[in-house]
């Protein structure tokens, strides 16, 4: 009797446990049994077995991986075999010369998948190809497409495909809100921890092949032989999943380091320094990928502190990468306090210079002029440096788009930058194809992301961070890629493969970002957030460490009206772009209503395209894009049945939180700005029950130290 209750409390406890709570641990490669057996079987029937030579670790790690994927997908062990021999109906891996790969030339990442005598066999002219057909063969599993019969091929567009980490050596990541580093620097190289294969294979899921490991705010300890040793300890682990490493270094490391007294670009002794730490490197990490450089900028030294300019600084480290196959990225964010707009300072800085950095030397751009914005135009060196291969770099971590509390896909922003015009060769030469070298037939090509990655468990903090990190990998491959179509991959690997459902999310993650603009900063105006830790709205900040760190330096509002005068009248920085994009953007009348405040100071009661004034029609975007919040919560809802309890609940909060912050904004933004256009708040809106002195006080909460 007792054992038939205790079998019986035992059945009930079975029943009654969900299934194992999704920790969001296993990102996308989530590999959970198909539920339909019907549709298991299909994709056994060509999936019965892996036969690869195994002759690399990259190859090792191509079969291991879609013995595990496929493994979990279909509910069945899928064996590893050496060569396929006479058997058919599974997966070959092949490494061979591009020429006996039919159709389109394969670059040396690229893939092709196709059948063969009842065989998909995936290939390419190097082993990292065959890793990348690998994962995307899972993909078409993840997704639900038909494995049968399956024929393509992709080649990335761009060659460096960075995640530039802000991780520093205590630990903390800069401007990282998903925890502290992956890194654990104290256990290295001793300690392997498990994450950091599980982090190089999500990269490579999505073709990411270098990471710059640490802060471009940079500590000259990596530079050290004890922590060389420790980046070649990670280097091994993330070379099986093709990347390579890269260090952002710190300009004064042979003052720091090497007891030198200057780290002038152009002194022998720090050439030499340099020449000998990169001979180091190499030495150690053989595939070493080269340096990452913030210099002169915001207080990091640099060449001009030894009156050199940054081709100097470049071209001197380029030199000292010499014949190791390594290359320098050196950032164009620079801005110095007490210029009359930071928008054209890079520019001003940088332009002159094309032409005169070395081979070796790319120079990475923010998407736009001033900080990752919710929204920016593209910045103006786009176009404006032929001579010079460019890497765009964007911001995954979201710095200035509600950190991790807020859902904000990326997507949307990432592609509306690619696809901007720079109209550098006339139309036609947008930012990608500036990016991918087509546009001024550069062999170099890179594109940088700025984590969002960190030690909690689900990797992003956001649950719907992560994929932010997979469309950055996706675009990073290929930028004609539709972010809905990212949106609805990664939605279907990560989250459910429900159809209605995988349309709601869809959508939802398609609206966010304009979702975010609407309720923070609509109709262009930009940097009018906290102070410093750039968190909810401060657009009275008026008094900063410089001007150009505070909001009313960028809003200007008074009692005309709103907006940054960058044509003619203003700062001009609108002469900065080709005549096509100043036609573009130049008129107030006609400039695109997004981008209206950036270049113009317009009266409150001006009529725009959408027939209302100027003040009505910022109100309007307050009000409807804090609803909008609420518009997330009901898709968010609706799908419900077809998610995680645990996922669901938590995002579900998390966008309490964000509805919360967007009225916060809202309220913060119209109260504030009205005292300047001194008008009521429109039908059928109804005016924020908090005073403005309310919000101010709330706000100062969150600058408390
Ligand atoms: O956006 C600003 C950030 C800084 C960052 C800097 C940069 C790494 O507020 O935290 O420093 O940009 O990109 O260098």
């Amino acid at each position: 009797m007792l054992l038939r209750n205790v079998f019986l409390l035992l059945l009930c406890l079975v029943a009654v446990s969900p299934s194992r709570a999704d920790d969001g641990y296993r990102l996308w490669l989530k590999y959970d049994r198909i539920a339909d057996a019907a549709e298991r079987q299909q994709y056994a029937r060509v999936a019965q077995f892996v036969a690869s030579p195994g002759t690399t670790p990259v190859l090792r790690a191509a079969s291991a991986e879609l013995q595990r994927g496929l493994g979990g997908l279909l509910g069945q062990p899928v064996p590893v075999v050496a060569s396929a021999g006479s058997r058919t109906g599974g997966i070959v891996l092949r490494v061979e010369a591009p020429a006996r790969a039919a159709g389109q030339p394969l670059k040396a990442e690229g893939y092709r998948i196709f059948s063969e005598k009842n065989n998909l066999v995936i290939t390419g002219p190097t082993d990292r190809a065959v890793l990348y057909g690998a994962f995307a063969l899972l993909r078409q599993v993840q997704t639900r497409q038909p494995l049968a019969g399956l024929s393509l091929s992709s080649s990335p567009r761009i060659e460096y495909r960075m995640l530039n980490h802000w991780d520093n050596p205590n630990g903390t990541v800069e401007r990282g809100y998903a925890g502290s580093s992956i890194w654990k620097w104290y256990e290295l190289p001793e300690r392997l921890d498990p994450r950091y294969t599980d982090y190089a294979r999500a990269n490579a899921s999505v073709g990411i092949n270098g990471v710059v490991i640490n802060n471009v705010n940079a500590s000259a300890r990596y530079l050290s032989a004890e922590y060389i040793g420790k980046v070649a300890a990670l280097a091994g682990v993330l070379r099986p999943y093709g990347q390579r490493v890269y260090l952002s270094v710190f300009w004064a490391a042979p003052k720091v380091l090497g007891g030198l007294s200057t780290a002038d670009p152009l002194d022998p002794a720090v050439k030499q320094w340099w020449a000998a730490k990169s001979d180091e490197l190499y030495q150690a990490i053989p595939d070493f990928g080269g340096f990452l450089v913030k210099a002169n900028s915001e207080g990091e030294p640099g060449p001009q502190d030894y009156g050199r300019n940054h081709a100097d600084g470049a071209n001197m480290l380029a030199q000292a990468l010499g014949r190791h196959d390594g290359v320098v990225m050196w950032r164009a964010f620079v801005y110095k306090a007490g210029s009359a707009d930071r928008f054209k300072q890079a520019y001003e800085e940088f332009q002159p210079l094309d032409g005169k950095f070395d081979p070796k030397v790319l120079v990475q751009v923010k998407n736009g002029p001033i900080d990752f914005m919710a929204r920016e135009p593209f910045h103006p060196l786009f176009g404006a440096m032929p001579q010079t291969p460019l890497v765009l770099e964007v911001q995954l971590t979201q710095e200035y788009l509600g950190f991790a509390t807020h859902l904000v896909y990326l997507g949307p922003l990432i592609k509306e930058v690619l696809e901007s015009d720079t109209y550098a060769k006339g139309p036609g030469s947008t930012v990608a194809k500036v990016v991918d070298g087509t546009v001024d037939h550069h062999a170099l090509s890179a594109i940088a992301g700025v984590a969002n990655i960190g030690s909690d468990r689900n990797w992003t903090g956001h649950p719907v961070g992560q994929a932010n990190w997979y469309a950055f990998g996706r675009l990073a491959w290929d930028h004609e890629l539709s972010s809905a179509a990212i949106a609805r991959e990664w939605t279907k690997m990560t989250l459910t493969t429900e159809p209605a459902a995988v349309r709601t999310l869809t959508d939802m993650l398609g609206q966010s970002r304009n979702i975010y603009v609407r309720y923070t900063m609509p109709l262009g105006l930009h940097h009018i957030m906290g102070e410093s830790i750039h968190y909810g709205p401060q657009p009275w900040l008026a008094k900063s460490g410089r001007p150009d760190w505070t909001a009313v330096y960028y809003h200007k509002a008074d009692s005309i009206g709103l907006g940054f005068d960058r044509t003619a009248t203003g700062s001009n920085a609108l002469a900065l772009y080709k005549p096509a994009v100043q036609q573009e953007w130049g008129n107030a009348q006609t400039c695109p209503l997004n981008y209206l405040l950036w270049f113009h100071h317009v009266p409150w009661t001006q009529r725009l395209s959408t027939g209302r004034t100027l003040w009505n029609e910022l109100a309007t975007r307050y009000y409807t894009g804090a609803d909008s919040v609420i518009w997330l919560q009901k898709q968010w809802a609706t799908a419900r049945p077809a998610l995680d309890p645990a996922l669901y609940a938590d995002v579900a909060a998390r966008l309490q939180t964000q509805h919360k912050e967007a009225l916060w904004w809202r309220d913060a933004c119209v109260l504030y700005f009205q005292t300047f256009a001194r008008q009521p708040i429109p039908a059928p809106f109804t005016p924020p029950t908090r005073s403005l002195a309310d919000i101010k006080q709330l706000v100062q909460l969150y600058q408390l130290k």
